[in-house]
């Protein structure tokens, strides 16, 4: 028979639940720290290979990162909860309008992370209320694992693209957490049900899958241009296409998407001016500019620098003679990024322009930059040479 206090707490999770509906999330389940043990070992496979890149927070606080007692000893709980932020349309429209750039879904509307921040913040205050216990709420700011978090919550499972896939939501679910010092009652997890299927690991545009459910983020477009700082190495330039700023791609293929539906919270909704922003007019922004485009958006992370070395990525593959003009006028950017990827660009664009531009390079005293004209087959003097 269950004790009193069982029951209490029973009901108090039926109370959660609605409450966190209430608070705008979609779906809450309840795991238990103990619930990922194949994680940590899971990790630092990831981590010896390199796969994490510059993400050198990844390997900061890794012990922490896989076993959530060792983050907060006084965990008991741990309740997973799930946003929909799932698209109007196709999110794969974007690809072919190649004078268009293609933002990832998850960046056209409001940073993810405030929003659920304050209602991860508000439910908790509640919850800390009714179980006077303490508790801590994240979401992606700290070392947490929350992928197989939410599959042990039974949140959905993690496909092979390593992301949760939810049976009524698809791909797009954002995730947070509550750690709480209070026990309630464990979810049962989610099986994986992704079977022969295969189609994320074939949409990837860059080979980033060495291995079913294995992800090399140095190879993820997402990772390339949004973690990565410097110019983006090559081999990848091309495939990147008109993504500016996130990947889609291996999610949008998912088949378990036919049961995805609309994000309900507007604020996660795709804003007007990012569904399909023109390059030229892109390429043109400076920091305020860029500042107020971006404004409570994720993509304001970066900085105007690291934008528009993407933009240039995309500019270079455009194929479209009306942005040569951009590209060129980039070649003179205060930023070495942007000039390096200016060169870059407009070598694919319009040759002969670059060309006609070369006796810049003599002037270009940034190593990266000079490797692009090199690149480019305008070799460059050495800055002494060229005195
Ligand atoms: C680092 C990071 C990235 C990196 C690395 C991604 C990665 N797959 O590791 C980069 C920058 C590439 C990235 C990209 C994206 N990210 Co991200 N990212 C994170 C972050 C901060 C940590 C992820 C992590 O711990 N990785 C380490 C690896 C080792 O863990 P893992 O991916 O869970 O790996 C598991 C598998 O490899 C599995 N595994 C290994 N072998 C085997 C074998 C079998 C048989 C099985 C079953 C499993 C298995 O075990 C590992 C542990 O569970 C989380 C937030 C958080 N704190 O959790 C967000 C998070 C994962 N990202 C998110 C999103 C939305 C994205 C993007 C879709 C954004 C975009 N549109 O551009 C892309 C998706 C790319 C992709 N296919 O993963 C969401 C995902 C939501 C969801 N539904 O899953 C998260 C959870 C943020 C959030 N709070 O909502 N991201
Ligand atoms: S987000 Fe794009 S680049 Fe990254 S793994 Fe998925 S399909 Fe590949
Ligand atoms: S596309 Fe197929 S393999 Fe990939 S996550 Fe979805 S069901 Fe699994």
């Amino acid at each position: 028979m269950a004790s009193r206090k069982e029951v209490a707490v029973s009901a108090l999770k039926t109370e959660l639940l609605q409450r966190a509906e209430a608070e705008g999330f979609d779906v809450v389940r309840v795991t238990t720290p103990e619930a990922i043990p194949e994680a940590p070992a899971r990790l630092r496979r990831f981590l010896e290979e390199g796969f994490h890149g510059e993400m050198g927070w990844m390997q900061e606080r890794a012990e922490q990162r896989g076993a959530p007692a060792t983050l907060w000893p006084e965990v008991r709980s741990i309740i997973m909860l799930g946003v929909n932020y799932g698209p109007d349309g196709d999110p794969m429209a974007g690809l072919s309008d190649r004078s268009g750039g293609l933002i990832s879904v998850y960046a056209q509307g409001d940073d993810y992370h405030d929003v659920i921040k304050k209602r991860l913040k508000s439910l908790g205050r509640w919850w800390g209320e009714v179980t006077g216990a303490p508790l801590k709420v994240f979401v992606d700011t700290a070392p947490v694992m929350e992928k197989p978090l939410a599959a042990a919550a039974g949140l959905g499972w993690q496909g092979k693209h390593t992301n949760l896939v939810s049976r009524d939501f698809g791909s797009w679910l954002f995730l947070g957490s509550i750690f709480s010092a209070t026990e309630i009652e464990a979810d049962a997890p989610e099986r994986d049900r992704c079977g022969s299927c295969r189609a994320c690991l074939d949409a990837c545009p860059t080979a980033a899958f060495p291995a079913p459910y294995r992800l090399d983020a140095r190879r993820c477009i997402s990772y390339l241009t949004i973690e990565n700082k410097g110019p983006i190495p090559a081999e990848f330039r091309e495939a990147i296409g008109n993504r500016i700023y996130g990947c889609d791609d291996c999610l949008a293929a998912c088949p378990w998407n036919k049961f995805a539906v609309a994000a309900r919270e507007h604020k996660l909704k795709a804003r007007e001016a990012l569904q399909a922003p023109r390059l030229a007019e892109l390429a043109r922004l400076d920091d305020p500019t860029f500042r107020a485009l971006f404004a409570k958006n994720p993509v304001k992370r970066i900085g105007r620098d690291r934008f528009i070395r993407n933009v240039l990525i995309a500019i270079g593959n455009s194929g479209d003679p009306g942005l040569v003009e951009e590209a060129e006028r980039l070649l003179v950017d205060g930023s070495a990024l942007v000039r390096a990827m200016a060169v870059w660009a407009l070598a694919r664009l319009a040759p002969s322009r670059l060309a006609a531009q070369s006796w810049r390079r003599q002037q270009e005293t940034d190593a990266d930059v000079r490797a692009e004209w090199r690149a480019a087959g305008h070799a460059a003097p050495a800055p002494q040479e060229a005195l």
